[in-house]
């Protein structure tokens, strides 16, 4: 009885696993980023905000990360189902952002956006092949909504070696949590529970990015601390700082 129970609900899940839907309510101005952190003896730093679309569909995603290893690419990069442990551990961010349910099977087309696990970043938009990656696109999948089913706002990002080794981790933070279009309201997304902003000078980047302008060509939003900052303008810049960083890089594994 509980066998076949069960096995009604596998097969029904599978049948019921559906497209993800455009979303289409995301609060104007929402801006959140995830920061990667830096460590003793790795090059590895970066940062992947996440920010409304203008028109409320979907979130323009900017990628900037720099000094990742010679080898073990190419990488992947998605948003995970839960944030990181205190402790920093990457394996704490279980699996992919994937509410549709459609999982790891088979691969993500990026031909067909809407059938991929909403968290495949790297899947729908393209693996990181160097060892820096610097630039945006929009994903109409993703909610800066915390009442979506793809809200993106308390996850986090994890960055993986081609073998799925999980190599870096941050928590996405709220940068601004942004004004609803249907009742001109701000959105609350409970600041008390782990949405602290990053240490270190984020006061100046959160003032300039809560506008909420995000056109096509908007460039990541930068750490401003002297010691974590990435280059803000431009692919050579960054990529002056990824040469400058990758001596060291052999003892990243995790
Ligand atoms: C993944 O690849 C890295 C680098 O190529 C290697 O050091 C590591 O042992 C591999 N891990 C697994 C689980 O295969
Ligand atoms: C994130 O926030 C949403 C909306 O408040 C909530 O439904 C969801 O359970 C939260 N997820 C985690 C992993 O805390
Ligand atoms: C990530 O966020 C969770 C919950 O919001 C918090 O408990 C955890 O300490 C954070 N992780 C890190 C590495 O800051
Ligand atoms: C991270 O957590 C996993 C699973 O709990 C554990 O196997 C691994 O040793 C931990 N890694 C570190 C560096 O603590
Ligand atoms: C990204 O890399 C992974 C691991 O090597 C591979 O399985 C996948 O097909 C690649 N995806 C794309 C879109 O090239
Ligand atoms: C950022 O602003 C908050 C509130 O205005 C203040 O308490 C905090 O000290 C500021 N942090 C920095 C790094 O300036
Ligand atoms: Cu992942």
């Amino acid at each position: 009885m509980r066998a076949s129970i069960l096995s009604l609900f596998a097969v029904a899940s599978l049948a019921f696993a559906e497209d993800a839907p455009v979303v289409a309510n995301n609060p104007a101005g929402a801006s959140y980023l995830a920061k990667l952190p830096t460590k003793e003896g790795s090059a590895l730093q970066g940062s992947v905000s996440a920010v409304s679309n203008g028109d409320g569909k979907g979130v323009l995603i900017a990628v900037a990360i720099a000094g990742l290893p010679k080898e073990g690419g190419p990488f992947m990069y998605h948003i995970h189902e839960k944030p990181v442990a205190a402790d920093g551990n990457c394996s704490s961010t279980g699996a992919h952002l994937d509410p549709y349910k459609r999982g790891e099977q088979p691969a993500c087309d990026p031909k067909t956006p809407q059938n991929c696990q909403t968290g495949d970043l790297s899947g729908k938009h393209g693996n990181i092949t160097e060892q820096q990656f610097s630039g945006s696109y929009s994903d109409l999948y993703l909610a800066t909504n915390p009442s979506d089913l793809s809200y993106l706002g308390n996850l986090s990002i994890v960055v993986h070696l081609s073998n799925k080794t999980r190599i870096s981790c941050a928590n996405f933070s709220v940068i601004a949590a942004g004004v609803s279009s249907s009742s001109s309201a701000p959105v609350s997304v409970g600041t008390s529970s782990g949405y602290a902003l990053p240490t270190g000078g984020h006061n100046g980047t959160a003032s300039a990015t809560a506008t909420g302008t995000n056109g096509p060509t908007g460039t990541p939003i930068s750490p401003t601390s002297s010691t974590t900052s990435l280059p803000s303008s431009g692919a050579q810049k960054l990529a002056a700082g990824a040469g400058a960083l990758a001596a060291g890089v052999a003892a990243l594994m995790l």
